[in-house]
């Protein structure tokens, strides 16, 4: 669809670009304007690298470089909610806001004439007829007309331009735009459209227009493309972005340094503009601008003639050219890093930690290359480390602060506390699990290569979390019990505490309260509290074979 060099970046197609019916002038300062849009920014950061001359002969010269954008509807996989929900089956007739006496019109899923299936939302019309999906009318009303249209990529994209969603029979009084960022996982809104906000979200109606630098990123509900205006007039509802580049690139988009700089600076601001998933959650058809009127309701349904998702692959500036493989969309990384994102180094490039590129310094910006280990006086970090020092007096090269919980001198080993997970490569962040040692059971922060932590006396389980049988928790660790309710019991009506001693009756005394109170001898003579103190108790232990249990105090 584009061409480099030359007059680079002019759309060949620029139909890809202009959806839905517009009039030809209307078309056509549609196409300038874009063309203007197109020259203006998008030759910027289109080349990864050019080969240069130098002294030495000619060299590479990398830089920060995207994909261009493309036509993303060619891409995705459409899935319509809940099933049942395309008309034609049972065949069905329906009629328009517009003609509501003329019920002939027939849908029919068997009939391809008369068949409007999911894929007519992504189809190129070649200014062809109009095709479009279309579902079943609201004949079950005043049960609500719901759909979901569920979009899907297995590919972080970047709007570069305004999402348009063409309504054939009119747009939907109520609609949610919903995205995700992973891959479906997990779903967050992304502009609500209503004809009443406050009625229909309980937010108050706003325009993408009356945003500034400080909220652009803002989630908003809009009555703009949701109030009636003649199915044929307006058919159109937007998810504006190029509105939302100009708070930072001006008017005419004339300075993509600004928005560009911002990209860098302002946090979220490119994940607000990234997704690999859309929704559609239609809400409440068109009705014309009245009331529901319930003696005729097959002129009630959605019909959607295009999806228009202009955007770019997200390579994080390490590719200029995404492609199809295996069915997914991939970028054809550069620098080398790899991933479908080049979220990652390559294998032997990992002397420095991954970076994404960066839109600065202005033109080029930064390719921040991944390095081939051996390129920092051969010290290899595995990539959790951007640094490395000479020590002179030893004459070796050692990584410095090494990240991710490692240490050594390649950043090979896992800190004190923390043991390797054996299933993650040595330049996986992870790589480093925390031993999680139990701070009173163990004898000190270390595990074993499976983590398991060394226990004192008395405790185990793999963090020594737990105390061995005949020991009982305290807050000072694992203590050996002093009674219990089967070979230590307490006599004589004693009762045991918590294993770690025995509340004696009154005229009894010992550690299991085995002795009666020695009449007459001093210091046993005023005991009569329910239990001596440890140096009256062993003034008064007689019995030999619990001096064991003693000891252990
Ligand atoms: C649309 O998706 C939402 C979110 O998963 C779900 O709660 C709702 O039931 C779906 N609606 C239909 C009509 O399938
Ligand atoms: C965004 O901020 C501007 C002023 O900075 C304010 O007028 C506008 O109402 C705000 N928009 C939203 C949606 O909060
Ligand atoms: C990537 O590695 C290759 C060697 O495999 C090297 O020729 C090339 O210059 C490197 N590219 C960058 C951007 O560092
Ligand atoms: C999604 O893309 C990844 C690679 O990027 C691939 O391994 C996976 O099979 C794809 N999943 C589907 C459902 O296409
Ligand atoms: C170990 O690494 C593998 C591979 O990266 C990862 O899936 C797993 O969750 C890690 N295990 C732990 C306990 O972190
Ligand atoms: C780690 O310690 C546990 C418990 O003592 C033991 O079962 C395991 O074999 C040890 N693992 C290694 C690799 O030494
Ligand atoms: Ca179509």
């Amino acid at each position: 669809m584009w061409t480099d060099g030359g007059i680079a970046c002019l759309p060949l197609d620029s139909r890809s670009w202009t959806m839905g019916v517009v009039s030809t002038s209307a078309m056509l300062s549609h196409v300038l304007f874009l063309l203007h849009f197109v020259t203006l920014t998008l030759c910027q950061y289109d080349n990864c690298k050019s080969l240069v001359s130098s002294d030495d002969g000619p060299t590479w010269e990398f830089y920060a470089c995207q994909p261009k954008p493309m036509a993303m509807k060619l891409f995705m996989q459409i899935r319509v909610d809940p099933p049942g929900i395309t008309c034609g089956n049972p065949p069905e007739r329906f009629c328009t806001l517009e003609n509501p006496y003329m019920c002939s019109d027939e849908c029919d899923a068997s009939n391809p004439d008369l068949a409007h299936p999911p894929q007519l939302m992504q189809d190129r019309e070649r200014g062809g007829p109009i095709t479009y999906w279309q579902t079943v009318t609201w004949s079950r009303f005043p049960e609500p007309l719901l759909a979901n249209i569920s979009l899907a990529w297995n590919k972080s994209l970047e709007l570069t331009d305004d999402i348009q969603v063409t309504f054939e029979y009119g747009r939907p009084t109520i609609m949610v735009l919903e995205k995700s960022l992973d891959k479906g996982r997990t779903w967050q809104p992304y502009q609500f459209y209503a004809d009443d906000c406050m009625d229909a979200f309980g937010m108050p109606a706003k325009r993408v227009r009356d945003l500034s630098a400080a909220n652009v990123t803002r989630v908003i509900c809009t009555e703009q493309y949701s109030r009636w205006v003649g199915s044929k007039n307006d058919k159109v509802v937007r998810f504006e972005v190029t509105q939302r580049f100009t708070v930072f690139a001006g008017p005419n988009l004339r300075n993509m340094d600004g928005l560009y700089t911002r990209m860098e600076s302002m946090k979220g601001l490119r994940d607000f503009f990234t997704f690999t998933n859309l929704r559609l959650r239609l809400l409440r058809p068109a009705l014309g601008g009245t009331y529901v009127q319930r003696e005729n309701l097959l002129k009630y349904f959605y019909a959607i003639s295009n999806i228009e998702v202009p955007a770019r692959c997200k390579c994080n500036l390490h590719a200029d050219q995404c492609t199809l493989q295996e069915g997914s969309l991939q970028c054809d990384c550069e620098h080398n890093t790899t991933g479908p994102d080049c979220s990652r180094c390559q294998r032997g490039f990992k002397a420095k930690s991954w970076k994404p590129g960066s839109y600065l310094p202005s033109p080029n910006g930064s390719p921040n290359t991944c390095e081939a280990a051996g390129t920092l006086g051969n010290c290899e970090c595995y990539g959790h480390s951007n640094r490395c020092s000479y020590i002179d007096f030893i004459n070796i090269v050692t990584c410095v602060s090494c990240k991710h919980n490692t240490r050594g001198q390649n950043c090979q080993y896992c800190r004190l506390g923390y043991f390797r997970n054996i299933s993650a490569e040595l330049d996986d962040e992870n790589v480093c699990i925390e031993c999680n040692c139990n701070q009173l059971g163990s004898l000190h922060a270390r595990c074993n290569e499976t983590g398991f932590c060394q226990c004192k006396d008395g405790s185990t389980g793999p963090k020594c979390e737990d105390c061995q049988p005949g020991y009982t928790a305290t807050r000072q660790g694992c203590y050996p019990n002093v009674c219990d309710d089967e070979l230590l019991l307490c006599q004589n009506g004693g009762t045991c505490i918590q294993n770690q001693r025995c509340v004696c009756l009154p005229e009894y005394s010992g550690v299991l309260c085995q002795q009666l109170l020695c009449e007459g001898e001093k210091g046993c003579n005023g005991a009569s509290v329910s239990y001596l103190s440890l140096a009256a108790t062993l003034s008064c232990l007689l019995a030999s074979n619990l001096l064991r249990v003693v000891n252990a105090w």
